[in-house]
């Protein structure tokens, strides 16, 4: 009888199939975990490892043939995907002295947090800022964007930099546009520095002050936050799990710099041992300065400057700093607070 009813019900699946129906009780408790189950993994590249690399396609492709010369950081457990987390995409790009990495836009956001070398720019909506390292730079969706590496001071070196975008999450909802620009090069139409003039000083044009959903800071500049941080290192206490811990804001709104993306730069002070926390959205961190170690759920990773981090939704995470450390991060934090969905447990000693 118990056979037969598993046979019965086997041919019921069986036929079911045929058209495209599936019984729901048979995933049901996958579909509905009691907590997050990500089907990606803790990881950690080696900007060492990844270096010479980026070189060698240096060697075999120029930034205007690839469009963008960009390796992409994939998580071990989604190869092929182009996803370091289930929504967002990674990648280290390099521009070497002379290149230009032509004008285009798309409806994906991205940010770029530089991480080595002086001397390119990169142009949002019409405006150019110079690349440093540690700075934080946004390109908006649907802004026309372009990079280039004249050099400064008659001095030429490459560049590299990570970049962060929502790519899967635009993949997911299949919101993906794009397109080339007439002109490879966009054209300047507002002096360097203008957009931080109007709006990074805590201060906004007195007629024209509309928040939207994007930043209209597009470069923060990597000596403004540090000083920050170093100051509230001096003066305030040290929060347990996180060190001392700035969110990037829009200065019209408080919110994140943009919708899908948001991001922070922390310090742990030398000596600093953080307890474990945990949250829904999975965290990618670049290291600035310092070296020290992650304790991703039951794995440590050890780690140096430039080196990049996976830290997935709900795993709990917790860093030892031997020395000062300084560590860039982003997520998809602001899209799970839009929506109500947004976790976090920050666990006892
Ligand atoms: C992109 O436009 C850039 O502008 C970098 O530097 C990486 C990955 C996929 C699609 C567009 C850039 C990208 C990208």
């Amino acid at each position: 009888m118990h056979n037969d009813l598993i046979a019965a019900r086997q041919s019921l699946y069986d036929d079911m199939q045929q058209l495209h129906l599936a019984p729901l009780w048979a995933s049901l408790h996958t579909l509905v975990p009691k907590e997050p189950t990500p089907p990606y993994v803790p990881a950690l590249w080696r900007y060492e490892d990844i270096l010479p690399h980026l070189h060698r396609a240096g060697e075999l492709i120029s930034a205007e043939e690839a469009v963008r010369r960009v390796l992409v950081l994939e998580n071990p457990a989604l190869p092929g995907r182009a996803s370091i987390t289930q929504s967002l995409y990674a990648g280290l790009q390099l521009i070497l002295p002379g290149e230009v990495a032509p004008a285009h836009r798309h409806t994906q956001a991205a940010l770029r947090f530089i991480v080595s070398g002086r001397g390119a720019y990169t142009a949002v909506d019409g405006e150019r800022t110079i690349m440093h390292p540690g700075d934080f730079i946004i390109t908006p969706s649907w802004t026309w964007h372009d990079h280039g590496n004249p050099g400064i001071d008659g001095h030429t070196e490459p560049v590299v930099w990570l970049d962060g975008l929502d790519i899967p999450m635009l993949r997911f909802f299949d919101a993906g546009f794009a397109e080339n620009g007439e002109e490879t090069i966009q054209h300047v139409a507002r002096p360097e520095g203008q957009s931080y003039a109007a709006y990074g000083n805590n201060m906004a044009p007195v007629k024209q002050q509309h928040a939207t959903l994007n930043s209209p800071v597009f470069n923060y500049p990597y000596a403004r936050t540090r000083e920050a941080l170093e100051t509230l290192r001096r003066t305030q206490a040290v929060d347990a799990w996180h060190g001392v811990k700035l969110r990037y804001i829009n200065p019209l709104t408080g919110g994140s710099p943009m919708p899908t993306i948001g991001a922070c730069m922390q310090l742990l002070p030398k000596g600093f041992r953080g307890q474990r926390h945990r949250s829904t959205d999975g965290t990618v961190y670049n290291v600035v300065e310092g070296s020290g170690s992650v304790t991703i759920a039951n794995t440590r990773f050890s780690f140096v400057p430039h080196d990049t981090f996976v830290v997935p939704s709900w795993a709990t995470v917790a860093f030892d700093a031997p020395e000062d450390v300084v560590l860039f991060s982003f997520s998809d934090r602001p899209v799970q607070q839009a929506m109500g969905l947004l976790r976090e447990a920050f666990l006892p000693d």
